[in-house]
């Protein structure tokens, strides 16, 4: 069996994620995370909070609480909300973590020592009132592009254009207002991604296999203009890595923190080794999962994340990586989203509009919001969520077809044989045409699985649950019964077996329900079914199981429109 690293992109610490940040990192990175270990891989399955740079601070601020608190509360209510919606990570760490911290300064101190790193002195403004720089998003002002007045120092939200807090028109601090600024010099590191083009060029032009949406934005960025240029990897803040060569003092650097994206994603190693101090493990155990010279060679690398995550992710920090000369694991296959609109506009964090994680379960389970999600995945282009759809989506895939499937059964051979499973007579022509059908349904659905095609897993598997349907409305044991007691022992046996399958097979888009249904079936064989006729006599005659309760309700006209209603815009 094989080894499987799996990250998601890390959520930013500054608030509860919508239902687009989730389908776009997260939770298709947890449906291939449970698929795998389904099928009797070994998984190291890695997310964290991600928790320095100037929107930590400034969410912080608006609070009144001390950032480090402020991170500590948020990482608890994200986890709690992670663990609420089945994301089945193996460690959540944190990227204020002391691990991160030490492995953050060890890549700059690598990359120093081969020549990877510039220092720049350039012009920042710097706030006479605050006693300090204001970097991003500390400063806004008048864009000089379109005139709007709230421009922040990185980019104006009204025209997208990329900005200098030295562009601003009428600048002023974001933190008191004061507009008793200047212009002082400051010295900064630059990280020379220009010297490793090349490098990177190679890399991803051999990862043929890559979906074009990761290699598209990944050769835009290498292609366009000039190229891959050197970036600012420090900040004037308090709150972050503080800037250190290793573990030594780096002059001229003190009182600066390296840049929120260049400790990021060292935190997926970085928490790696948090999952080693919280369980106990050796140094060892994590970096056989990171070093390729320490038994990662054999590990297959993915990550899950949106698209406006790519850049990071295939350029700087594979020149991170390459650039420190040490043999770390790089990614083998990068999966990536485009965006979930919500009801013909944009998810917004500051107008509340659109559902939230901690809003979403308030109102219903996760299985709910997991199946529509993952089957409506933004794959190959944006997609959107709208409460007519969704209704649609549950009502029909998992209220009638999924769960009357498992309650019709369940009922009726109570009602006829008892609560166990009926002997019947051998299988006939009709459940092995149902067999074959299966099995042929079976291998697609592992086939699109394999390719992290989510879409289309989900209508593989939605077909293999109507396969179920369908034969039990033509096998009808219920007609059966009067004349051939025998032979709809044999189909309720079957139907029974069925939803053991079931369970084991949509585990990965609904572990709640699947859960639920091999504790009504009374059974922990959640084995992957390879001879399908073998997997449809696990529970043999005999076997006890219980009428579960209801799996899914569907969800009623007013429940859709209340919902509609409070979820439109003006969070609550
Ligand atoms: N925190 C960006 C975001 O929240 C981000 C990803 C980091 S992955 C290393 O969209
Ligand atoms: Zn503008």
């Amino acid at each position: 069996m094989a080894r499987h690293l799996i990250t998601s992109a890390l959520p930013y610490i500054n608030g509860i994620k919508h239902l687009g940040n989730l389908v776009g990192s997260q939770l298709p990175a947890d449906l291939y995370a449970r698929y795998l270990r389904g099928r009797g891989h070994e998984v190291m399955f890695i997310c964290a909070t991600d928790e320095h740079g100037t929107p930590a601070e400034l969410a912080a601020a608006k609070t009144g609480e001390p950032v480090a608190d402020y991170c500590a509360r948020m990482h608890g209510e994200q986890s709690a909300l992670a663990r609420g919606f089945g994301l089945s990570f193996d460690h959540y760490g944190r990227s204020s973590s002391d691990r991160n911290r030490v492995l953050t300064q060890h890549f700059a101190g690598k990359l120093a020592d081969r020549g990877y790193i510039r220092e720049v002195s350039e012009k920042q403004v710097y706030s006479i009132d605050d006693g300090r720089f204001l970097p991003d998003r500390y400063i806004e002002g008048t864009c000089p592009n379109c005139g709007y007045d709230k421009a922040r120092g990185d980019q104006c939200e009204n025209c997208t254009k990329q900005l200098d807090p030295t562009d601003l028109i009428d600048p002023r601090s974001a933190i008191s207002g004061s507009t008793n600024l200047e212009v002082r010099e400051t010295r900064h590191l630059y990280l020379r991604q220009s010297a490793l083009k090349d490098d990177i060029a190679t890399w991803i032009d051999s990862k043929t296999d890559w979906p074009i949406l990761t290699t598209s934005i990944a050769k835009k960025w290498l292609n366009d203009g000039d190229g891959l240029q050197d970036r600012g990897i420090t900040r004037d803040l308090n709150w972050g890595v503080p800037v250190k060569r290793g573990d030594q003092d780096w002059p001229g650097m003190e009182g600066k923190v390296f840049y929120v994206w260049f400790d990021a994603p060292i935190e997926y190693i970085a928490a790696t080794a948090e999952w080693a101090d919280a369980n106990d493990k050796a140094e060892a155990d994590w970096r056989g999962w990171w070093r390729t010279d320490e038994g990662a060679d054999d590990v297959t690398y993915t990550q899950f994340m949106g698209k406006d995550n790519v850049p990071f992710h295939t350029l700087s920090f594979p020149v991170t990586l390459i650039g420190s000369g040490e043999p770390w694991k790089m990614v083998d296959y990068i999966k990536s989203f485009n965006y979930l609109t919500y009801d013909g506009g944009q998810f917004s964090t500051s107008q509340g509009r659109g559902v939230f994680m901690d809003h979403a379960l308030e109102i219903l389970p996760a299985d709910y919001w997991r199946w529509w999600l993952l089957s409506h995945a933004p794959e190959s282009g944006d997609s959107e969520f709208t409460w007519e759809n969704f209704q649609q989506s549950v009502n029909k895939d998992l209220a009638d077809v999924l769960g009357n499937f498992v309650s019709r059964i369940t009922k009726f051979c109570r009602s006829k044989f008892g609560e166990a499973v009926p002997e019947g007579g051998a299988f006939g022509p009709d459940e092995d045409r149902l067999i074959d059908a299966l099995t042929t349904r079976v291998r697609a659905y592992e086939t699109s699985m394999n390719r992290m095609e989510v879409r289309r897993s989900a209508s593989e598997l939605r077909a293999i649950w109507v396969l179920g349907n369908e034969y039990l409305q033509a096998a009808a044991p219920w007609a059966t019964f009067k004349a051939d007691p025998e032979k709809a022992a044999m189909q309720v046996r079957l139907g029974l077996n069925l939803i053991r399958l079931y369970a084991v097979l949509s585990a990965p888009f609904i572990p709640f329900a699947s859960k639920a249904m091999l504790e009504a079936m009374q059974t922990d064989n959640a084995d992957w079914p390879g001879d399908l006729q073998k997997a449809l006599a696990a529970l043999p005659a005999g076997h006890a199981f219980t009428v579960p309760e209801v799996l899914f309700a569907k969800i009623t006209d007013d429940q859709r429109e209340e919902w509609a209603e409070r979820f439109k815009g003006e969070r609550q």
